[in-house]
């Protein structure tokens, strides 16, 4: 593995503090990124046990969004109509966005966070409150096997990629289909968005490297699809080797093209991003600078689990944002891990006492614009920092 990036001593992204608890010393790990030039994984080099990050107080809720609601509605539609699966298993089902598009008897959800699988389990969907493994997998799926696997956001947060492939093979019916979710590498090196980098992102997942990956389990990836959520995210479609039912479409060949083009297997290209992510936080410090020193009311947009990055790199902290907004009940009247601002529930952004509000859920820009264009229309301002960090 070869190190390539240093973004400082990290929080844990999704650690919201209590006002009580301001004053405790918080835990930090070393997030540095590398790159394996064997079989090309860009990975996390210092991991935090599950269980600090994913357990009963698990505050993100995928729920939230309108874009992330109408994604996952989308590609229910799809997938019934292409795969018309009669036993689906959703690895990290967290609120049941994906899950309650589907008939209660078809569908059963995986998710280790006890706050959120509550939620499904408390309308009846089969939810096993348990982190995906080879033993849960047998649990579920000793006497009949799955049609579909589907996993959004979620693989990319487990350490062993053996033990959930494994699972994943085991479970998978030998005409079953696997469906993963990620943000792409290649939307993430190119953007400069190294706020995708945090605790709980161990792997930021190509296409090359999933292709070696899955080699070693018997799975190949039969379709891939460019997705816009999350700055950019693909859609692999994936089946056994020996599953004849499905042709290689030649949208894998070209994304793997594209991504060797652009560099993706050499360490060079990681050393370009690296040097951009320095640049990067210089620009955004000035901008801050420039805007407190006209005295501007500065806030934030969405308290996300990459903003924690951003804010802790780039040691931005209370004296430049004096609150963010959520719509999150879980994060409200909490403060962000290591910047320790202070998150308020959302209100409408209003002219008359804000000037200019740091978008920290850039991925949802066009869903947020659209709800506050009369703030846009007042002359409100947005400071973005990917892909280069501007007032907007
Ligand atoms: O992989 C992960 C992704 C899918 O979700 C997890 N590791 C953790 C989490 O990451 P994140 O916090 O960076 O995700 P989002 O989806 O960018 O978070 C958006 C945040 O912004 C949420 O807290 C909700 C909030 N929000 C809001 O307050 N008003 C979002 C929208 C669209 C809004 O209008």
């Amino acid at each position: 593995m070869i190190k390539f990036l240093n973004l400082g001593l990290q929080p844990l992204a999704n650690s919201y503090l209590k006002k009580k608890n301001l004053n405790h010393k918080e835990k930090k790990f070393k997030l540095e990124v590398a790159f394996n030039k064997k079989n090309y994984l860009v990975s996390i080099v210092n991991t935090v046990p599950k269980e600090k990050m994913f357990n009963n107080m698990y505050p993100y809720k995928s729920s939230e969004s309108k874009t992330m609601r109408k994604s996952f509605k989308d590609l229910t539609t799809k997938v019934k109509k292409r795969f018309k699966p009669n036993f689906i298993i959703e690895i990290g089902s967290n609120d049941g966005v994906f899950m309650k598009n589907f008939n209660k008897k078809n569908i059963v959800g995986v998710e280790p966070c006890k706050n959120l699988a509550k939620l499904t389990k408390n309308i009846n969907y089969t939810t096993y409150s348990e982190y995906w493994s080879m033993k849960l997998a047998r649990k579920i799926t000793i006497n009949k096997k799955a049609e579909l696997i589907y996993s959004a956001n979620t693989l990319s947060h487990i350490k062993s990629l053996n033990e959930i492939f494994r699972a994943i093979n085991y479970s998978l019916s030998e005409k079953g289909v696997l469906i993963l979710e990620d943000p792409s590498l290649l939307k993430c090196i190119k953007n400069v968005a190294y706020d995708q980098f945090y605790c709980e992102h161990i792997y930021v997942f190509s296409t090359i490297a999933l292709k070696n990956i899955l080699n070693n389990f018997d799975l190949e990836i039969f379709d891939v699809q460019n997705t816009t959520t999350h700055g950019g995210s693909n859609r692999y479609f994936i089946k056994k080797k020996i599953n004849k039912l499905y042709t290689i479409k030649k949208s894998v060949k070209n994304e793997i093209k594209k991504e060797l083009k652009f560099g993706l297997n050499k360490i060079s290209t990681y050393k370009i991003f690296a040097d951009k992510v320095k640049k990067s936080k210089i620009k955004l410090l000035n901008i801050f600078q420039k805007l407190k020193k006209k005295k501007l009311n500065i806030i934030g947009y969405g308290a996300t689990a990459k903003s924690c990055t951003v804010l802790n790199y780039c040691k931005i902290g209370n004296k430049f944002i004096d609150y963010f907004y959520d719509t999150t009940s879980y994060k409200i009247n909490r403060y962000l891990p290591g910047s320790k601002i202070l998150i308020k529930k959302y209100k409408k952004l209003n002219k008359k006492n804000i000037d200019v509000v740091f978008l920290g859920a850039w991925n949802f820009k066009d869903e947020i614009f659209k709800k506050e264009k009369n703030f846009i229309k007042k002359g409100g301002k947005f400071i973005i920092h990917v892909p280069s960090p501007k007032i907007i």
